[in-house]
């Protein structure tokens, strides 16, 4: 392999970035996923294990990780964690009975080594529900101004209607490449 190559090998992995994709059961991350990929979103089934997705945007490849978030799912996500440049956390904004616990889990990765790197995108998402709660009281509920580990920003959005993703994406990307990728 010649040197230009080997050159142009690594900047082309240089702009392979690892997203994973978590948050509690039924919170709409298979349906994100899907929506950001111009699948059809309607009759999402639960995740039982795990899907893989790889996109391309702005020139960059993005390996997601979309992970089943049932409470016996839970404790495999550790599993995916090597390597990950950001993580999306994604709320279920109607889903008032499960904030605290959500916000638990949300800060039991936040401690967690291997994801120390990682920039975090929070999506409070359902937006588009009659009784979501806003992103500032997401906020607010998930504690997320008392993060000083991680990059971190909240981007209300509905992964059904696909509102408000491409926001909350590009500042994740911008953020990563702002650390890992050297300007051109
Ligand atoms: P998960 O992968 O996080 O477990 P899913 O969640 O993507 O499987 O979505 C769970 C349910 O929430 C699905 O409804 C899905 O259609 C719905 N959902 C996901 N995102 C949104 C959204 O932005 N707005 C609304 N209104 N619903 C959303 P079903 O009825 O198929 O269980
Ligand atoms: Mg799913």
């Amino acid at each position: 392999m010649g040197l230009l190559t080997i050159l142009k090998k690594m900047r082309e992995k240089e702009r392979e970035l690892r997203l994973l994709v978590l948050g509690l059961d039924n919170a709409g991350k298979t349906t994100l996923l899907k929506r950001f990929n111009g699948e059809d979103v309607t009759g999402t089934a639960p995740t039982l294990g795990f899907n893989i997705k790889t996109l391309e945007h702005r020139g960059f490849k993005l390996n997601v990780w979309d992970v089943g978030g049932q409470s016996s799912l839970r404790s495999y996500w550790r599993n995916y964690f090597e390597s990950t440049d950001g993580l999306v956390w994604v709320v279920d904004s109607g889903d008032r009975e499960r904030l605290q616990l959500c916000g638990k889990e949300l800060r039991g990765l936040l401690r967690e080594e291997r994801l120390a790197g990682a920039t975090l995108l929070v999506f409070a998402n359902k937006q588009d529900l009659p009784g979501a709660l806003p992103a500032s009281a997401i906020r607010e509920a998930l504690e997320l101004d008392s993060i000083r580990s991680h990059h971190w920003c909240i981007q209300g959005c509905s992964a059904f209607t696909g509102h408000n993703l491409l926001p909350g994406i590009d500042w994740l990307l911008d953020d990563i490449a702002s650390r890992v990728c050297p300007p051109d």
